[in-house]
């Protein structure tokens, strides 16, 4: 209904957006095109109320789409120091194998997946003082059953992505979230919007505020459309349903290529990601949520010649989490610098 006055609304936020990008100190409002909507047919959207903003969030892409207001958390630049000494995270390792480390902020919860129970499957520890060891792990038993994989925490722990079987038999991204961080995790549901009839897995959730679900979300998946081999996605809230939905995914611009790139970490701000591509892990910055990233660099102190995968990092960029086959099956590891 009322196209032509959205149309019109739209067009009015277009001339603002081209005007400038602004920043207020917290959020941050981006904006370019807004000619081209969803459906190719003129935006229909009525709901735009100023706290949603249009992204281009592929420079050179038709697909131009209004997302929520975006949080804009100020972090440091990474350090120019290399990473120091790679340590066995000795109390969570296992004869069998583990993979996927992801914590929360505080780093006193890691979640990690293992297959030490015979068949690939969730693990934690918890800790009281992330200066501590962690203790040994304990089987997430409520979703033990769902051959759940590559978990990846939020900063606060109450929600969880991870990858499940979907109705097609490959794999696609569930969510789940639970009321508090000793309350157990409720049934997982399975996100229709990223998943798709090929692999979709790794999903990181990233522009986190307290109380806020995620505005954005990073991922790997073998579905076509992306540079070939396995692509990084992403994709924002978007307008509608108190911006709980998410927008079309689309390939990380500047960072995929032909060859396979997969298991993504990106920092709250989504100015940094650390991935894994050709056995090894790498780190790609840029500096704003509307510009391509680009260069990226080889975590050369970290890597080996086995398949160094899976990052993890703190927010400063000081510690990474990682696992690696290094030593005859896969462990996880981290280091400091
Ligand atoms: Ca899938
Ligand atoms: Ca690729
Ligand atoms: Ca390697």
């Amino acid at each position: 209904m009322m196209a032509g006055r959205s149309y019109l609304l739209l067009v009015l936020v277009f001339l603002t957006a081209c005007s400038h990008i602004g920043f207020d100190g917290s959020h941050v409002d981006v904006g370019v095109h807004l000619d081209i909507s969803l459906d190719g047919q003129g935006p229909t959207d009525s709901s735009l109320d100023g706290s949603q903003v249009p992204l281009d969030m592929a420079p050179d892409s038709s697909v131009d789409v209004m997302v929520c207001t975006l949080p804009s958390p100020t972090l440091p630049a990474p350090p120019s120091a290399p990473f120091g000494g790679v340590s066995l995270l000795t109390s969570l390792n296992s004869p069998a194998s583990e993979d996927d480390p992801t914590l929360t902020a505080d780093e006193l919860e890691i979640y990690f997946e293992s297959n030490r129970g015979g068949t690939p499957q969730l693990w934690r520890s918890v800790r009281r003082d992330p200066t501590l060891s962690w203790p040994a792990p304990e089987l997430v038993a409520e979703l033990s059953t769902t051959r759940a994989n590559t978990p990846r925490l939020s900063r606060d722990g109450l929600t969880l992505y991870f990858a499940g079987v979907g109705p097609g038999g490959d794999e696609d991204i569930f969510v789940t979230t639970r009321a508090d961080r000793t309350s157990p995790w409720l049934d997982p549901v399975r996100d229709e919007a990223l998943s798709s009839e090929f692999s979709d897995t790794g999903a990181v959730p990233f522009l986190e505020e307290s109380g806020v679900e995620a505005r954005g979300l990073v991922f790997y998946s073998l579905r076509p459309g992306g540079a070939g081999g396995g692509d990084l996605w992403i994709t924002f809230r978007t307008t509608g349903v108190s911006c709980h939905l998410w927008s079309p995914v689309l390939p990380l611009v500047g960072l995929n290529t032909p060859v396979s790139e997969a298991n993504p970490w990106i920092r709250n701000d989504g100015l940094v990601v650390v991935y894994q591509t050709g056995g090894d892990l790498f780190m790609v910055t840029r500096p704003d949520l509307t510009s391509a990233f680009v260069a990226p660099q080889a975590l050369t102190e970290l890597n080996t010649a086995a398949n160094d995968d899976d990052p993890w990092l703190n927010d400063a960029l000081t510690k990474i989490y990682f696992s690696s086959p290094r030593t005859g099956n896969a462990e996880l590891y981290w280091a400091s610098r």
